[in-house]
């Protein structure tokens, strides 16, 4: 794994508690892990359970030991150590958003091709699609349970940037992040919705805006901000459907509302996730006396994932999506078949990020590359 800060943590726990769960032959050997301060790197290791550490990501691709390389870093880094990583043989982990632009993103998918020829696979970190409630909404709009998709109504929403005075971060510095809401939690909610739809964005017409520009530098003094706190769109599907997304840091008493609804001829769905384990769903066809939302509390064994952890009735969290892509991943490098979502699928939500940014700027429709 290479970082080791939030979400360095979070792979952590998914990779030592993927073994136990979900058994094997997904039990991985925690080998390495890699930080710029070797010092650093090597407290985090012992902390976070790797066997050893390295004070350089290259360091991982001249060892035998390390089939898969995790790349929990900036976005800055993602394209340099997922390329490298790929054309030395190993398997690649990334996490959204894949790339700071689509051109780096472009790389990534090649590379990503020319290694899957020697079966070398590749996927990017979209941990929302592995909460079980969002697979069950996928496949309720698979099997037609709601009809033709006509509405996509889909939000993230935090707040840890409303008071003007919070830090200064590197998700807050264009050179690193690429973009801000947009990239961090916006590409979540367009990758969710075109998960949950099966249906991919064409094009969008947006508003973006940074309400603080300057925060506390953390060594003293302050910082410009270069990226975007909130970013709010519309967007037309390849299926017909009309969308709409707001993603934003500032939506005071928010704090990780992920929240879609989908609207289809025949029913509906709802999902929050600040209430993860539930999905309301709505059944269009049931007689309009009783017919209305109601409450899935999705913890039964039928449900994806759920099997694997409690007995029925018992709730997962947030660190549980990881787990779940570690032994979707580990699943489908053992079984040599191709994980998803694949760098592929992330380069399409860049370009979605890119029609976002590009609309804000013109203020204009922006069609999204490739869908046409
Ligand atoms: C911070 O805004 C953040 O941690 C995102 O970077 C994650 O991807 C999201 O899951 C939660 O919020």
């Amino acid at each position: 794994m290479v970082g080791h800060a939030f979400m360095g943590r979070a792979h952590s726990q998914a990779w030592r508690s993927v073994g136990p769960f979900f058994g094997p032959p997904l039990t991985p050997v925690m080998a390495a892990l890699a930080g710029r301060d070797a010092g650093r790197a090597a407290e985090a290791a012992r902390t976070l359970g790797w066997a050893s550490s390295e004070g350089d990501w290259k360091q991982l691709l001249r060892r035998d030991d390390v089939q898969i390389v995790d790349i929990c870093t900036p976005g800055d880094a993602h394209a340099e150590i997922a390329v490298a990583a790929l054309d030395a043989g190993k398997h690649v982990l990334c996490e959204k958003p894949l790339a700071n632009s689509s051109a780096e993103a472009e790389e990534m998918v090649a590379a990503a091709e020319r290694a899957r020829a020697n079966g070398v696979r590749s996927m990017v970190g979209f941990n929302y699609r592995r909460v079980p409630a969002v697979t069950l909404a996928r496949n309720l709009v698979a099997g037609g349970r709601i009809g033709t998709v006509r509405h996509v109504r889909a939000q993230y929403l935090q707040d840890w940037l409303t008071d003007p005075e919070a830090p200064f971060s590197w998700r807050l510095d264009r050179d690193r992040a690429g973009t801000g809401a947009l990239g961090d939690i916006g590409a979540h909610i367009i990758d969710t919705a075109q998960f949950i739809t099966g249906h991919a964005l064409v094009g969008v017409s947006a508003v973006m805006d940074t309400f603080v520009r300057e925060r506390p530098a953390p060594g003293g003094g302050t910082a410009e901000v270069t990226v975007d706190d909130a970013a709010l769109f519309v967007g037309r599907t390849d299926g017909g459907a009309l969308a709409s997304f707001e993603a934003t840091r500032m939506a005071t008493g928010r704090k990780n509302a992920l929240r879609i609804e989908v609207s289809g001829s025949s029913g509906a769905l709802s999902f929050d996730l600040e209430s993860m384990n539930e999905l309301w769903f709505h059944d269009g066809t049931e007689a309009a006396e009783t017919a209305g939302f109601r409450r899935i509390v999705v913890t039964e064994p039928v449900h994806t994932y759920a099997r694997q952890w409690w007995p029925p009735g018992h709730m997962l969290g947030y660190e549980h999506t990881f787990t779940h892509q570690a032994a979707d991943l580990l699943t489908a490098i053992a079984d040599g078949t191709d994980p998803t979502p694949s760098f592929a699928d992330g380069l399409r939500v860049q370009r979605v990020l890119d029609a976002v940014a590009a609309s804000a700027a013109s203020g204009g429709w922006a069609d999204v590359e490739g869908s046409q």
